[in-house]
């Protein structure tokens, strides 16, 4: 791939999340080898250091610990647009997955800017796309997807900042395995294509990441890739929050990255859900480090 301009960005934000142990993510990542593992491909590969939650005026928050939330979504979205400003990558390195509910917003202002849509492919488990009304555990990591599309209840997230339109037709879930019932109703009445774990045992991988890749070349977009790691089986990747069995396995997962790597469409990675608490020695962290190496470059052999 082309070498770039990659840029570190963590974010040690627990608050959205199930459990504290997202904190010491991008901790994780740093210690399991990020960086000499991007820049052994030939990349620029910067670290920003964490970023720094906004201080917050906000009162009127939603869902748990909705104004800590507001306040570190802030401070991603600076951070974000000061890399892609630059012309720089972000790599968000999570972090509970609220996070993205700036780190998406960042990307979707600066394809905005450059006259390119984006599509967001999201690998998780979840879909994400609870509200602060249909929650059933006011999480806001179980919302993101939500937040991005427009919904009411969560704007506050975006006080103060500068926001982008996404429409709902502009997701991508894959690996899905656990959605809410209140949610699932929600997806169908957004149309939002969701690509379950069925749709992977019966069509394959390779064949569902092609189609989104053709739809991006078809449209010019580039491509957000956030990359939850419960969307892998918790039999591989056990330090997570909130694990659910049945996910993609270790091929199908850096499948995916390598074929996204060839598309050249890639705007921004975000990393998330990492808890090192439910880690058994370090192999969720490396297994995050390896699929962002896929990502950024590695193959087996050169084709
Ligand atoms: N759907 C559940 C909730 O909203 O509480 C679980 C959400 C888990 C979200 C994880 C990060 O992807
Ligand atoms: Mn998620
Ligand atoms: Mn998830
Ligand atoms: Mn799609």
């Amino acid at each position: 791939m082309q070498h770039v301009g990659l840029e570190l960005i963590g974010v040690p934000l627990a608050a959205g999340g199930a459990g504290d142990g997202a904190a010491l993510g991008p901790a994780g990542l740093r210690l399991a080898g990020i960086a000499p593992a991007l820049s052994a491909l030939g990349h620029d590969v910067r670290d920003a250091g964490d970023v720094a939650p906004r201080a917050s005026m906000i009162e009127d928050g939603a869902g748990r610990n909705g104004a800590e939330v507001a306040a570190w979504i802030g401070g991603v979205i600076d951070a974000g647009l000061n890399a892609t400003s630059a012309g720089r990558m972000p790599v968000y390195m999570g972090g509970d997955h609220s996070l993205s509910a700036g780190s998406v917003n960042v990307s979707a202002l600066t394809a905005e800017a450059a006259g390119r849509p984006l599509i967001v492919l999201w690998l998780d488990a979840h879909t994400d796309f609870n509200t602060p009304d249909t929650s059933p555990s006011g999480n806001i990591h179980g919302m993101p997807v939500a937040a991005l599309t427009g919904e009411d209840g969560l704007g506050f997230l975006y006080r103060g900042s500068p926001r982008a339109q996404l429409r709902p037709d502009q997701f991508c879930l894959l690996g899905i395995r656990s959605v809410d019932r209140e949610e699932a109703r929600r997806l169908r009445a957004y149309g939002i294509e969701v690509m379950d774990m069925r749709r992977v045992d019966e069509h394959g991988m390779a064949r569902l990441v092609s189609q989104v890749i053709a739809r991006a070349e078809a449209e010019n977009a580039m491509i957000h890739v956030s990359l939850d790691m419960d969307f892998i089986d918790p039999g591989l990747a056990p330090g997570v929050s909130t694990p659910v069995p049945g996910g993609a396995n270790l091929r199908e997962a850096h499948l995916a990255m390598e074929m996204l790597c060839d598309s050249g469409r890639v705007a921004a990675l975000d990393i998330v859900e990492l808890n090192l608490f439910e880690d058994e020695r370090a192999r969720t962290a490396r297994l995050a480090v390896d699929l962002a190496a896929s990502l950024f470059g590695r193959r087996i052999v050169a084709h």
